[in-house]
């Protein structure tokens, strides 16, 4: 009788798309320890009966492409955040078995910060950290791992620890914090280092599967090609060198007494809240005020090429750009439309300009950002330099012209000057020169209502002259705009 005595786990494709001349053969190099680590979480998977509520997130490194091997949900995270990505997958869907699977220049250098509070927070994830002690993809730079003396290609002389700082045992690090559940470190040197990672991966899922909270398993890996050895050479250096930095064996483990918690009051709250746009109204002070299901669009009035603006506002910090913005996109929300606003903190200088995203949409938004705006309001010369070239043909360019003598110089698009700062100070302070903007750019393209603005107005300002005056200016920056279409401007 025939038995089958080896199979390939399910949760690993049969085939790797990435790879069409050669699509049975994976990316790493012959003897990397990422295709070990792969496969024995993919058993693991199998055996766990998870695949179809697995999400894996995979890093920068050589494990990026994790998402052609695993048969699961996969995301694939910035440069060291996977564990934030995590975290929030986790907490959207806490049915879910998430895994954050990291480098330790993923992990320990740029996304040290994120691991450190994930584990501190107990989040209920699985993080599998392979430590090999290089930039394995980058081309063999020092990782926060690298052994002193170790030759990498920043540190040609080998790691000085007075120079270079001794290497991060995070392991150790982690177990320290009363967040974490269980903590390990195993690595692949020979079979039965193998076999007790392999166990160690498995244990870890069963940890977040219990709802028992953080579980992190780091795996001593080779790199033959960052280390410039042979396959077999590289098990052997981890054995003789890495295992005198890093020793092996349990850390922590409190997942015996930890409760199981399958929807941990903290990670049910955040999912709770956002159930329902009832519930997200409510969170915003907004019940009653809002339809949480309204029917859109509701732009009627605004000529097509207004319609689902993507602004950008910017100008000096002090002048209310992100104000405005976010009073347009709660506007935007009292009408029913789908919004966004990010404001953006840059590293400015002093004069320099402060600026926010903003999306008024009558469909999902995919992404906050605001590259390419079809609106730049610009409140002054610095920010109207920088943002004009992004704004797409055809778009709108309305700029504070008594602050800015240079008029845009695009031909491709609409220019509206507004005196703002004049028109403000002279109904009672220059700062509400962003109302005036704002006013009139509604009357230009009747994308929101006056009133949904001064609604938004009154929920947020409470002094009652300063409300005033804001109306005020808002009015005058339509009234404005009114005026220059009686006098023939477009
Ligand atoms: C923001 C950002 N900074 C730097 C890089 C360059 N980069 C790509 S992978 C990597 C390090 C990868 O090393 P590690 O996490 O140890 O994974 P390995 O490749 O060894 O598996 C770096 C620095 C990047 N892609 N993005
Ligand atoms: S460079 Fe190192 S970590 Fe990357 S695939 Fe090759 S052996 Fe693996």
């Amino acid at each position: 009788m025939y038995v089958r005595a080896y199979e390939k786990p399910k949760s690993i494709y049969g085939v790797f798309e990435r790879k069409p001349g050669d699509p049975r053969t994976t990316h790493y190099c012959p003897g990397c320890g990422h295709g070990n680590v792969h496969k024995y979480i993919a058993e693991a998977i199998d055996d766990l009966g998870i695949q179809d509520r697995t999400i894996l997130i995979s890093p920068v490194g050589c494990a990026v492409f994790a998402y052609y091997y695993f048969d699961v949900g996969n995301i694939q995270a910035a440069h060291g955040r996977a564990p934030a990505v995590a975290t929030a997958v986790k907490r959207a869907r806490p049915e879910s078995i998430v895994i954050s699977y990291q480098g330790d220049g993923d992990l320990a250098a740029i996304g040290g910060n994120e691991i450190l509070h994930a584990a501190n927070r107990g989040e209920n994830i699985t993080v599998f950290f392979i430590n090999n002690a290089i930039y394995g993809m980058t081309g063999g730079q020092m990782a926060p791992t690298t052994l002193p003396g170790q030759v990498t290609t920043t540190t040609p002389m080998g790691r000085a620890p007075e120079r270079e700082g001794f290497p991060l045992r995070v392991s150790e690090l982690l177990a320290s914090l009363e967040g974490p559940t269980y903590i390990e470190r195993v690595a692949l040197f020979d079979n039965k280092s193998r076999m007790r990672a392999r166990k160690a991966i498995r244990k870890a899922l069963q940890v977040q599967l219990e709802g028992r909270g953080f579980s992190f398993v780091e795996i001593l890996s080779p790199c033959p090609t960052g280390w410039g050895m042979t396959p077999a050479q590289a098990c052997e250096w981890i054995q003789r060198e890495m295992l005198r930095y890093f020793p092996l064996g349990v850390f922590k483990d409190i997942s015996a007494t930890r409760p199981s918690a399958p929807t941990a009051s903290h990670q049910g709250k955040l999912t709770d809240l956002a159930s329902s746009p009832e519930e997200v109204l409510a969170l915003l002070g907004l019940e009653g005020v809002v339809s949480a299901h309204p029917p859109w669009p509701h732009d009627v009035d605004a000529p097509a090429r207004y319609r689902n603006p993507r602004i950008k506002i910017a100008g000096f910090g002090g002048q209310g750009v992100l104000f405005l913005g976010r009073l347009l996109a709660e506007a935007g929300m009292r009408q029913g439309y789908h919004v966004c606003w990010l404001p953006s903190y840059g590293p400015e200088m002093r004069g320099g300009t402060a600026h926010c995203h903003v999306t008024i949409s009558g469909e999902p938004i995919a992404s906050p950002l605001v590259s390419r705006p079809s609106v730049l309001i610009a409140m002054n010369r610095p920010s109207l330099e920088r943002f004009e070239p992004e704004v797409i043909p055809g778009g709108v360019i309305l700029y504070d012209s008594s602050l800015i003598s240079m008029p845009p110089r695009r031909t491709d698009v609409e220019v509206l000057p507004v005196p703002a700062t004049r028109m403000a100070d002279r109904l009672g302070s220059a700062k509400a020169a962003n109302m005036v903007a704002l006013g009139a750019y509604l009357q230009l393209t009747h994308v929101l209502p006056a009133e949904a603005v001064i609604a938004a107005l009154e929920r947020v300002v409470e002094d009652r002259s300063l409300l005033e005056l804001n109306v005020k200016s808002l009015r005058a920056g339509m009234e404005y705009v009114s005026a220059r279409r009686e006098h023939g401007a477009p």
